[in-house]
């Protein structure tokens, strides 16, 4: 299978994040990206830079205004201090219910927490440069299955299904696997399903085809209950309007062991095939891991051969983006053996 990965994503290194109050080093690191490129390397795997400019589809995923603020963000920060190249700037005030969303205030920081869900997706000189060559790379993707291949890989960081039309949010700025989704559309694709298997709920891409048919999403994920992003992925969010039914979540609870992950991905894998898709988005999270440091499922590195070969199974041309997966020494390992057994 071919992959797609943008060199970009290496400028896209932030120092650090907020974790129970404190600034601790970012999980959410380059050398992620670099454990999948080595393992990737070492079976013999083709990858290539990506070949289609996002920019047209990524007007139909996201809103000008985010998208004009995020491509800017960092020159406009740099431009208020002299220092600010070596500061992080963090969101400290959010339009929550009552507050007003629709006028972008002047004030930096002011506009950071209006397009942000959380404190928790930093930015640094290069994100703009590595989440564009993320969207990048799901665009070329598409555009691969498009014109005929069975599979194709999106070796991506920052990750993007927490990103919504209008926001950026727990590590993502920029949603590549609703970019994908939207691009197999675009080359004439009638119905597709998206399958997020990453171990938080993909908030962002439920709510950018919430209310649309032609686009599936299926989530298996920890109960927001208890896990991040708290406030989207509970079962009775079904879709709305001409999407009515066309939302599927699965909500597991913490400490979910293989067995019962496995039986809840037939449940989606079910749904998947009830919606005849012509294609598939898989939303790759591998911080199911068992030795995840944030995440509490319990998969072992060989039931992502398990995973591949029932992704396989559903006979659908397919795109797979990579989202999280935190244990890093693991993931170019867990990530491979996804896309081995899916030949
Ligand atoms: C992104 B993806 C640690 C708290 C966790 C949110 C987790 C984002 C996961 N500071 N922050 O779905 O893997
Ligand atoms: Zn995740």
């Amino acid at each position: 299978m071919i992959t797609f990965h943008s060199g970009a994503h290496e400028g896209h290194a932030p120092a650090s994040e907020y974790f129970r109050g404190e600034l601790v080093p970012c999980f959410e690191k380059p050398a992620r990206a670099q454990y999948v490129l080595d393992e990737l390397k070492a079976r013999g795997h083709d990858i290539r830079e990506p070949v289609v400019d996002s920019s047209g589809v990524l007007a139909r995923v996201h809103s000008p205004r985010y998208l004009a603020f995020l491509e800017s963000a960092w020159s406009q920060w740099i431009a208020l201090g002299a220092g600010n190249g070596d500061v992080q700037p963090f969101p400290s005030v959010w339009p929550v219910r009552t507050l007003r969303d629709d006028v972008e205030p002047v004030n930096f920081i002011a506009r950071l927490g209006l397009y942000s869900m959380d404190n928790g997706t930093p930015l640094s000189a290069g994100s703009w440069a590595a989440a564009k060559g993320g969207a990048d790379s799901a665009a070329s993707a598409a555009q691969l299955i498009a014109n005929g291949a069975r599979s194709a890989f999106c070796a991506t960081r920052p990750p993007g299904h927490h990103a919504g039309a209008d926001f950026m949010g727990g590590y993502c700025f920029l949603n590549n696997a609703a970019v994908a989704a939207q691009s197999l559309l675009d080359s004439g694709c009638k119905r597709v399903a998206v399958l997020d298997v990453d171990y938080h709920h993909g908030n962002g891409t439920q709510s950018i085809f919430y209310e649309r048919s032609d686009v599936l999403v299926v989530n298996l994920h920890g109960d927001p209950m208890t896990e991040y992003p708290f406030y989207l992925g509970h079962a009775d969010e079904t879709g709305a309007g001409q999407g009515a039914g066309f939302n599927l979540n699965l909500p597991l609870a913490a400490g979910t062991d293989a067995r019962r992950w496995f039986e809840a991905l037939e449940v989606g894998c079910a749904r998947v095939q009830a919606h005849r898709a012509d294609a598939l988005v898989v939303s790759l999270g591998l911080d199911t891991f068992e030795g995840d440091p944030i995440s509490k499922f319990t998969l072992a590195s060989s039931d992502y051969l398990r995973l591949g070969e029932r992704l396989q199974g559903l006979g659908l041309p397919t795109v797979l983006v990579l989202e999280g997966g935190y244990a890093a020494a693991e993931l170019g390992v867990n990530a491979c053996n996804v896309l081995e057994a899916f030949g």
